[in-house]
């Protein structure tokens, strides 16, 4: 059989429990993921030499790390040629790029920084998404930026929270595309706290400062993203889910963003999906793959990845839904790491959309429990690969296993021969 036969078979199957493959194509193209530059150097950047902070790490020690703009957007573009669907370029702030002996700090960065960026996007046709950078800088004072009793270190985030929102514009301007920026920050207790409350209200008056810098809510879209714990802030975190949940509902055009990892590992993100969204028009998701802790683990097609997507498309929220991938592996090849990350998301939006969603939340409301679970479990072993090896080809990726060829190349060709 050829792929296209196999993909005709493929259909029918599907249309049999009235599912329409060819829909479920065209709306999977549709919805865009943002792909993370950070997989690329290990949450390195290009406007510091000091170590990772932030509660955050990165492990393993594979070689050819992209040290440079050029790498990284060389490798970037590797990567992007093996992954079918609809991308944005997911950007930091300590991704600027300085000319030859310039350097400001943080809080004085400018459009200008990310114009090389917008060119590599531009040629692409993606839009970027952007992330002021909260950490690895010798002004996190005590661990904290924005929610620090120092005013003048305050002061310093909360400016370079402003230069972030003009990017964002200037990012949304060029590209034409609605630029999501996200507030997330490091800062925390690694023990009790004497003053649970003071933190928070300093984070909140500070996001709010940020956000006075103007922008049109149609081409930037601010979002907060909460975290649980993270490396040496076990015992408190100033932005927890609900102080950015509450965050959000009380600041108009502020969307709320929830990372799969930055929960307690019982909790998950799939069942918030649904439950945010019958209060917010929009809403931002990290998609990770935690491993006991925060480890940002690359996103896997597991059961959790799958109920997310479930959740998004049954609840028809791919328009509604800012997605967005986030996770770090340094220990193995990180082209490999991006392309299996972002196949294994669009995999399973396609998996959510072809499934039978409308009569499978019927025989819920009909109390036909026992049909129910059979009907989920056999739509696990429907022929998604045909399905999914047709989309790629479409979209001009290769199929199957076909792409590691390509990594295994450009590892011998170009990453092994750096130094
Ligand atoms: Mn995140």
């Amino acid at each position: 059989m050829t792929a296209k036969e196999r993909f005709e078979s493929a259909k029918e199957i599907y249309a049999s429990c009235g599912v329409d493959v060819e829909t479920a194509i065209v709306k999977c193209m549709e919805a865009p993921v943002a792909l993370h530059c950070w997989q690329g150097d290990d949450v390195t950047g290009f406007d510091h030499d000091g170590p990772l902070t932030g509660g955050i790490q990165t492990t393993g020690d594979y070689p050819g790390r992209a040290k440079t703009p050029e790498q990284l957007m060389q490798d970037m573009d590797m990567a992007l040629r093996l992954m079918p669907g609809k991308k944005k370029l997911n950007l930091h702030a300590s991704y600027a790029i300085f000319e030859p002996g310039e350097f400001v700090d943080r809080d004085k960065i400018e459009p200008k920084h990310f114009a090389k960026w917008v060119e590599f996007a531009r040629e692409r046709n993606m839009g970027i998404d952007f992330n002021p950078t909260f950490f690895s800088h010798d002004k996190v004072k005590d661990g904290l930026t924005l929610s620090s009793p120092d005013e003048e270190t305050r002061k310093f985030w909360i400016e370079h929270g402003k230069a972030c929102v003009r990017i964002s514009r200037y990012f949304a301007e060029e590209t034409g595309i609605p630029c999501v920026m996200n507030i997330w920050t490091g800062d925390g207790y690694k023990d009790i706290p004497a003053d649970r409350m003071g933190p928070r209200m300093r984070y909140k008056e500070a996001i709010e400062e940020i956000l006075s810098e103007p922008f049109d809510r149609d081409k930037v879209k601010p979002c907060v993203e909460s975290k649980v714990f993270g490396i040496g802030v076990e015992a408190y975190t100033v932005g927890s889910a609900e102080v950015t949940l509450s965050f959000a509902a009380t600041h108009e055009g502020c969307l709320p963003l929830m990372d799969n990892g930055h929960y307690h590992p019982t909790e998950v993100v799939s069942d918030k999906i649904p439950a945010l969204l019958c209060f917010y028009p929009e809403i931002a998701l990290h998609i990770t793959r935690p491993i006991r802790w925060d480890s940002d683990h690359v996103v896997l097609f597991d059961d959790e990845t799958r109920e997310i997507a479930k959740e998004i498309v049954r609840n028809d929220a791919i328009d509604r839904v800012l997605l967005a991938l986030d996770y770090f592996d340094a220990s193995i090849n990180r082209i490999s790491a991006w392309v299996t990350g972002m196949r294994n998301m669009q995999k399973a939006l396609l998996y959510a959309l072809l499934s039978p969603n409308k009569k499978l939340k019927e025989l819920q409301d009909a109390g036909k429990f026992t049909e129910l679970m059979m009907r989920q479990e056999e739509m696990k072993t429907y022929p998604l690969g045909d399905v999914w090896n047709y989309f790629c080809e479409q979209n001009g990726a290769p199929v199957q296993e076909d792409w590691f060829a390509q990594i295994e190349k450009y590892e011998e060709e170009v990453l092994s021969k750096r130094k």
